[in-house]
């Protein structure tokens, strides 16, 4: 009997533990496997949760692709200028942390890429500040 409560208890405790734990941050692989390519597929961020703290991983040859991340509407103009740049990453394996809620866009800044679809939007969401929850159906007015 005791040692049930005992295991019990203990149980408790490591639940508590894990709930109180920080979640630890995650790194995204861009694209998976293949990596931030020209195969890189639009639905790449379906069901993924972009918290606070975690970081985009992108992997491809140096040379021969970049990451550029621009503001929302030069994203949608695929405008890759110098001047639209908010930040470049060349490395080839390049880490962005996305340290702040919000959108941020991303895109490859050589030849045609972007409008071939190298361009990924991320939101990011902070844990601490939920969305405000949608009011109860009644109070949706006509
Ligand atoms: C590209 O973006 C920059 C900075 O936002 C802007 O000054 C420039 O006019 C844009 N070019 C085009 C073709 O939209
Ligand atoms: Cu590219």
């Amino acid at each position: 009997m005791a040692s049930r409560q005992v295991l019990l208890l203990a149980s408790v405790a490591i639940a508590v533990v894990f709930l109180l734990a920080p979640a630890s941050a995650e790194v995204f692989m861009v694209g998976d496997a293949a990596g931030w390519t020209l195969e890189y597929p639009a639905t790449w961020t379906d069901g993924k949760t972009f918290v606070v703290g975690d970081s985009l991983m992108f992997m491809y040859p140096a040379g021969q692709h970049d990451v550029m991340e621009v503001g929302g509407a030069d994203f949608r103009a695929c405008n890759v200028s110098a001047s639209a740049a908010i930040g470049t990453w060349t490395s080839g394996m390049d880490t962005v942390t996305l340290d702040k809620a919000g959108t941020r866009w991303f895109v490859c800044s050589v030849g045609t890429h972007c409008v071939q679809g190298m361009k990924l939007l991320v939101t990011v969401v902070d844990p601490a500040t939920p969305a405000p929850a949608s009011p109860p159906e009644s109070f949706r007015c006509c």
